[in-house]
């Protein structure tokens, strides 16, 4: 979403412009290259026909039977940017039937904008880990900390962006550049959060790839990202549907469009894709302000409008609201649309119930004073207590500092130089290793990069409780440390000792497009994959007056190494990501050996920008009209596409070394469910809830007698003359809508990949087991082990495939030297498919009669893959080179 603050102020600047017709001046379709095409898919999918959501379902139909026309517009939209307290998002409530406000609130990294809460490593950090465990416990604290906040929407996990652009601005809030990292990282997170009553959001659907020319505005349309059918579902929908299998309550539409059509009113994204492919069965949200139509949107399916105004805010205009009850009444969204928008934000909230015991929020997004304006917006506020100051950190520092631990990564470690001895002699430059002089929060929404980069800037964040940073984690451990505070190297450094170590902290940031934090516009388009403030320069100079240099790089993404990498005094190399509060201690335990490295790279490193195609290499700069971003790698990204062209990078995707080493030997293959072709079918759907269709009387519409309204705020009700013309139009039925090309009002039975959750149930059958003994084979250090698995398709199979893709990964516990463990992965039957185009189906193509079977590899790194199993033989063999 739009940062907070931020985005008010700015958009306030256009008042000018504003109107309630204004949103739909921008026109929704400028034309994209020949080949995409965003076709219709109509009516919007009846929730409610999957099992595991039945109960919910029950109870939403009872509830939502009793409301009226305005309570149930009510219910589907924001009340307006800053005018509920306290949080980023308020949806209208049903007093009369005790159906409350729900409170929506950032980040994916921590409750946003509150006091008391732990900041979260980041997304990218998380996927960093390779952790299965890691991902769960740290969803579960999250979602502990938004509930006792009293938020019923956690807005996170993030999946899109994927990483497919190394400069996108938001890459560091999702896990890493390849879908399966993120669907199972995704997937955990979720059930972490939803297990504690809180409802999770996977965002942003889909294609938001890049910051910049993202969102529509009053003289320019969003972005078009131009995907294809087959990549949109092996890479970009991949998490979604893996997040939709793990029961996600909600999804955020992205800001941008796909093949023209903006996301928030794309029929064939949210309806045939989202709800009808794979069957989800919550509420669909729009991203902050990016609603630019009324009836349209809602027939394309959204469900929810946030925060309510349309996307020139503050005005007290929304396309929903009180324009949706108007639309209802004049029959041009079907009042079948309605109850089914409205069952669905109320199922999900019985889904978690949160019908029990749900706090009310006791926190203000809008200040950290204990009393503020209960409508901030509103010039006329009353104001009262905003702040309890509710304490939700518990112990989730302990998790946040294994992440943080978990997820450094050794790139480099020459001669076996770390881990260092507490008695050596450290001399640390750079300003990333001191916290901000000013205060971890001193910028609104990290919107700056000052001292120690514990997290990219944006929506995308939360306040630090408090920041330990690396410097005073070295001082703790070792006492006599030299601090150089600069980030050029300074004249005044003496000789150093033969033995002395030279730490330099380099940083790179990203963010939100809606702030621009030294000419990057929420993209790396001004540093690109430079060290900022000059880091590059300050690691060479160390290395040229020190023979020992340790580099530690906070970041967003891959760097370009190579102006240093090379250099024979730079010993050692680790990135740290976006570690959070908890950036110091998990380090120096690195550091000092207390416990070995084991993060693994969640994207490739090469040795240039022009590694890769420029589709995917270079940010889309300004052009008049929309700007066309199309996707025509097609799957190949990050290491797919390096695999294609032969490129070897610097570091490989999942590339991380230990103070150890490690053997996999042993491997076995045991088929589990006996594979066919294509998956059988799908069951039908169950029956959903049904309602009344007749367009319900004016007066449920009227406004209360003499009701004190609040200036901007945004209300359901109509005056008694505009309702009541309203209806006069939807009763003559003779002025109809515009509808789109492809309308239809009769529900569909949903296609044959659908069936359940994430699409056929048949495709989250395991067809096959790996296991894999790992052994320390070290003499010195005890370390975990990162167990991954890739699938390789049989040659000349009729699809074009990457020449591997990542699909499952394990992590070790602790093995000590000498030490084993075996680990077990395994390949379901989406693994081993492709998505076929013309089937519209998943179909494995290595399997059947006279097929060659797969390849399964297993390594510790994309570039490392020693093992192979063989479905085809059921055989496994060890030692080999491996696939590239
Ligand atoms: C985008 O266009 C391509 C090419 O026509 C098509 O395969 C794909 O399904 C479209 N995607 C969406 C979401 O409309
Ligand atoms: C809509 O929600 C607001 C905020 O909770 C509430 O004050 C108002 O009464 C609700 N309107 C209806 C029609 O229930
Ligand atoms: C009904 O109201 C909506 C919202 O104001 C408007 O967009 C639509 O054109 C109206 N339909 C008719 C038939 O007047
Ligand atoms: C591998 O299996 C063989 C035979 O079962 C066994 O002797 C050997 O110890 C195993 N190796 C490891 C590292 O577990
Ligand atoms: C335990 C704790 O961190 N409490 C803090 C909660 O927030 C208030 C206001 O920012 C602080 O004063 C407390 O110290
Ligand atoms: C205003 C309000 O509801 N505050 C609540 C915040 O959460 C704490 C702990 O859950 C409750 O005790 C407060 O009543």
């Amino acid at each position: 979403m739009v940062s907070h603050t931020s985005a008010s102020w700015l958009l306030l600047l256009l008042s000018p412009f504003a109107s309630p017709a204004l949103a739909r001046n921008v026109s929704p379709r400028d034309a994209v290259p020949a080949k995409y095409h965003a076709a219709p898919y109509y009516p919007a999918p009846h929730g409610g026909w999957i099992g595991s959501w039945k109960e919910a379902y029950e109870k939403a139909h009872a509830l939502v039977s009793q409301m009226t026309l305005a309570e149930k517009t009510n219910i589907t939209s924001g009340v307006g940017m800053y005018m509920g307290t306290p949080c980023v998002g308020n949806s209208g409530s049903v007093d009369r039937l005790g159906f409350p406000q729900l409170c929506l609130q950032d980040s994916a990294l921590g409750v946003a904008s509150a006091d008391n809460v732990t900041a979260f490593p980041a997304g990218i950090t998380t996927g960093a880990t390779w952790d299965k465990a890691l991902m769960y416990a740290r969803g579960v604290a999250l979602g502990k900390e938004f509930r006792g906040k009293g938020a019923n929407v956690h807005l996170g996990p993030t999946v899109g962006p994927i990483g497919r652009k190394p400069l996108g601005g938001r890459n560091w809030e999702g896990f890493g550049a390849d879908p399966v990292l993120q669907a199972k990282a995704a997937a955990l997170h979720i059930k972490g959060v939803q297990e504690q009553g809180v409802i999770a959001t996977i965002k942003h659907l889909i294609g938001n790839e890049q910051e910049m020319f993202r969102m529509y505005n009053p003289l320019q349309p969003g972005y078009s990202a131009n995907i294809d059918d087959r990549t949109l579902h092996e890479l970009y929908l991949w998490p979604f549907a893996e997040a939709v299998h793990a029961g996600v309550g909600a999804v955020m539409t992205a800001y941008n469009a796909v093949n023209g059509s903006a996301c928030s009113q794309h029929s064939t994204l949210i309806n045939g894709l989202l709800k009808d492919e794979l069957g989800f069965q919550g509420m669909v949200m729009s991203d902050w302000l990016s609603q630019i139509s009324g009836v349209d949107s809602a027939l394309a399916g959204l469900d929810l409008n946030m925060p309510g105004d349309t996307n020139i805010p503050l005005f007290g205009y929304s396309l929903w609201q009180y324009e949706l009850t108007r639309s209802v009444l004049n029959g041009s969204v079907p009042l079948d649309r309605l109850n089914d928008m409205a069952t669905r934000v109320v199922a999900t909230w019985y889904k978690f119930n949160q019908d029990k015991d749900f706090p009310r929020p006791n926190f203000s997004s809008n200040t950290r004073a204990r009393d503020g304006l209960l409508h901030p917006a509103a010039v006329l506020s009353p104001s009262g207590q905003v702040n309890w100051f509710v304490n939700v950190q518990n112990d989730h520092n302990v998790v946040a500092r294994q992440v943080a631990q978990d997820a450094i990564t050794l790139l480099k470690n020459d001669g076996s130089f770390l881990p260092l001895s507490n008695t050596q002699k450290i001399s640390v430059f750079g300003t990333d290793a001191q916290v901000n002089p000013s205060g971890p929060n001193a910028c609104a929404n990290r919107a700056c990069n000052r001292g120690t980069l514990g997290m990219g800037w944006g929506s995308g964040v939360a306040d630090y409780p408090y920041f330990d940073d690396p410097i005073s984690a070295l001082k703790r451990r070792v006492g006599d440390v030299k601090f150089y505070n600069t980030d050029t190297f300074p004249g005044d450094v003496g000789k150093p000792a033969a033995d002395e170590v030279a730490i330099v902290f380099i940083s790179s940031d990203a963010g939100e497009n809606t702030l621009t934090v030294e000419n990057n516009h929420g993209d790396r388009d001004s540093d690109k994959l430079a060290a900022w403030h000059g880091g590059d320069k300050l690691v060479q100079k160390a290395a040229e007056k020190f023979s020992n240099v340790v580099v530690v790089v906070h970041t967003v993404g891959p760097l370009n190494l190579e102006p240093w990498i090379d250099l024979p005094s730079v010993k050692s190399v680790l990135f740290a990501h976006l570690p959070g509060q908890e950036a110091g201690e998990s380090l120096t335990n690195i550091l000092f050996g207390d416990a070995s490295p084991c993060g693994h790279l969640p994207y490739s490193i090469t040795k240039s920008a022009s590694d890769y195609p420029a589709s995917i290499a270079n940010l889309k700069t300004f052009t008049f009209g929309q700007v066309q971003d199309t996707y025509s790698e097609g799957l190949y990204i990050d290491y797919r596409s390096l695999h294609k062209t032969s490129t070897s990078p610097r570091y490989a995707f999942g590339h991380g070394l230990s103070y150890t080493t490690f053997s996999f030997t042993n491997a076995t293959l045991r088929p589990i469910t006996p594979l066919t072709f294509s998956p059988p079918p799908r069951a039908p759907k169950s029956p959903t809830p049904s309602y009344s269709s007749t367009i319900p009387p004016a007066s449920e519409a009227y406004y209360p007698p003499n009701f004190p309204k609040i200036w901007r705020y945004l209300y359901s009700w109509l005056p008694t003359t505009e309702a009541d013309a309203a209806y006069a139009i939807g009763k003559a039925g003779t002025k109809t809508y515009p509808y789109p090309d492809g309308y239809a009002t009769e529900q569909r039975p949903g296609p044959a990949a659908g069936g359940g959750e994430g699409g056929n149930p048949a495709l989250w059958d395991v067809a096959w087991e790996v296991s894999v003994t790992v052994n320390n084979v070290g003499s010195k250090f005890a370390g975990k082990a990162s167990a991954q698995v890739y699938l390789q398709h049989p040659a000349g199979n009729g699809y074009d495939n990457p020449v591997v893709q990542l699909r499952d990964f394990e992590k070790t516990r602790v093995l000590k030297p000498g030490e084993s463990q075996v680990v077990t992965m395994r390949l379901t039957r989406r693994d081993v498919s492709v998505w076929d185009v013309v089937r519209q189906e998943w179909v494995a193509p290595g399997v059947g009669e006279g097929k060659d079977g797969y390849t399964v590899w297993i390594g510790e790194a994309s570039d490392r893959l020693g093992v192979a199993c063989y479905t085809g033989s059921g055989r496994c063999e060890g030692g080999l080179k491996g696939p590239v």
